[in-house]
């Protein structure tokens, strides 16, 4: 254990803290066309690449209520869920509201009750109806409109939900499809496009926040990002410390602003003008959307983060050169993006079979510097952490004790943070059961359960039993 921890750091978590279990609907339900579900990009792309389908996945539409039952045995008070927008809207913008669709989020609300489990609700997690999609989605200012549309008929139609998040990993969406290449109609390099994407998506952001407010509806909303502290490879390095800077804005601090302080800072502004230069392009922010997102940067209740990892960075003036480890075969992957930098492994420092680097004290780092540069926040939440694994079922029971080591270390720092006065409502474990991975597919498993998908039947894990503990004495 680190020495930074000391006697005097709290064991316990607060009373009313949350654990619980994460899910995205694409990743879970299954039932891709069902009941007057309109497509998503993923699935044409998902068929045409042939490596996996995201069918039946976990069965969850069918499933929900027995997987809730397993949240409510293994101690847990909290799920997170997202509602999938082309169940609700087909085809996006237009149309009538599919009635099947919507039933089902109450059945499965309902159920979440039942259990005692408190749903968090994600609206948006990688799943924009196809037709918006191939429309340029969030570059396309006719979505930022439409996803308002979509979040107020949500807000309207599920007053049993009260904890809302807008879009899940906007960074994510943005990186994966504009600078690396690995989503559907994937660009590599293209820095400008990935930043005004990030910037209309949290247009969006502001415009569904305004009308929750303005609606006075009873509960919770904010967003949930996906946050890498980024660290100079070395720190006595100017190329380092640069890169280093570059990625940040790329991944947190555009968003980060944008989420408080509702416009960008003159050191932000300043690295993405030389972002947008290196990628031969430009972003614009209107003035108008500026004054939106300025005064729905004080409503924010919540703030997610996801996360996974932290990066080192080197300087790079090279070629964009990118190898995304899709495998698990171990030390493939390579990112060296021109403009930005180089993310490379310091000697010493762990990686996953995916290459994701594991240090847990990355998490305490961009806490303190959350609380610290933006102190209008008011709660955060951990709302997704965990370790992909090629996990196995051996006689009845799969040994997980890496992961129980990996989620008990970011615990810690967890509770480091709350100690140093960060207020932290709560943590969702990625995943709640094992789901496939956008870009990996079946074999990286995250869950606490572990799931055939053959027969679908689930097998707690040693995790499960551990986190069991965890959640009910609020303790490590
Ligand atoms: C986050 C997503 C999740 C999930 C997770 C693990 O980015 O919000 O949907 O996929 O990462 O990532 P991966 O499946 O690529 O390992």
């Amino acid at each position: 254990m680190s020495p930074i921890f000391s006697a005097d750091t709290p064991q316990r978590f607060p009373d009313n803290f949350v654990f619980g279990g994460a899910t995205a609907a694409y990743q879970v339900e299954g039932a891709c066309q069902t009941h007057g579900k309109g497509k998503v990009a993923w699935d044409d792309y998902l068929a045409q690449q042939g490596r996996f389908s995201p069918e039946p996945a976990c069965d969850f539409y069918n499933r929900y209520d027995s997987d809730l039952e397993l949240c409510e045995r293994f101690g847990m008070n909290g799920i997170r869920v997202s509602i999938a927008w082309s169940r609700i809207f087909p085809n996006g913008g237009v149309g009538e509201p599919n009635p099947e669709g919507i039933a089902f989020y109450h059945n499965l609300f309902a159920s979440c009750r039942a259990r005692g489990v408190e749903p968090y609700v994600t609206l948006h997690h990688f799943d924009s109806p196809a037709a918006l999609y191939a429309n340029g989605d969030f570059l396309n200012r006719d979505t930022i409109d439409a996803f308002e549309a979509y979040a107020r008929f949500c807000f309207d139609e599920y007053p049993e939900v009260t904890r809302w998040f807008t879009f899940n990993e906007i960074a994510a969406a943005t990186l994966n499809r504009y600078v690396e290449g690995t989503w559907p109609q994937g660009k590599k390099g293209c820095l400008h496009e990935c930043l005004q994407a990030q910037h209309n998506m949290m247009l969006a952001h502001a415009r569904a926040v305004l009308a929750y407010k303005q609606g006075g509806y009873p509960g919770t909303i904010g967003v949930i990002h996906a946050l890498e502290y980024k660290y100079p490879y070395d720190p006595a390095c100017p190329g380092d410390v640069q890169a280093a800077k570059n990625d940040d804005v790329l991944q947190n601090r555009l968003l980060l602003d944008a989420t408080f302080r509702g416009d960008y800072a003159p050191d932000t502004l300043q690295i993405i003008d030389h972002l947008c230069q290196a990628s031969n392009g430009s972003v614009e922010f209107l003035d108008d959307d500026l004054s939106i997102m300025r005064r729905a940067a004080q409503l924010n209740d919540c703030l997610g983060i996801n996360y996974y990892q932290s990066r080192f960075l080197k300087a790079f003036d090279g070629e964009t050169d990118l190898h995304h480890n899709g495998t698990g075969d171990k030390g493939t992957g390579r990112w060296r993006v021109a403009g930005v930098g180089e993310r490379a492994v310091r000697p010493g420092v762990p990686t996953t079979d995916w290459d994701w680097i594991i240090y847990p004290k990355g998490l305490f780092d961009l806490m303190m510097d959350i609380s610290l540069c933006y102190p209008n926040y008011k709660q955060l939440f951990i709302t997704e952490n965990g370790m992909g694994r090629k996990d196995q079922l051996v006689d009845g029971t799969v040994d997980d004790s890496e992961r129980i080591a990996y989620v008990e270390d970011h615990l810690r720092w967890i509770l480091k943070a709350i100690e140093c006065g960060v207020d932290v409502g709560g943590y969702f474990m990625w995943s709640l059961q094992d789901q496939f991975s956008w870009t990996n597919g079946y074999n990286k498993r995250y869950g606490f359960f572990y799931v055939d998908f053959e027969t679908q039947q689930r097998t707690p894990k040693a995790s499960a039993y551990w986190f069991k503990r965890v959640a009910q004495t609020k303790r490590l």
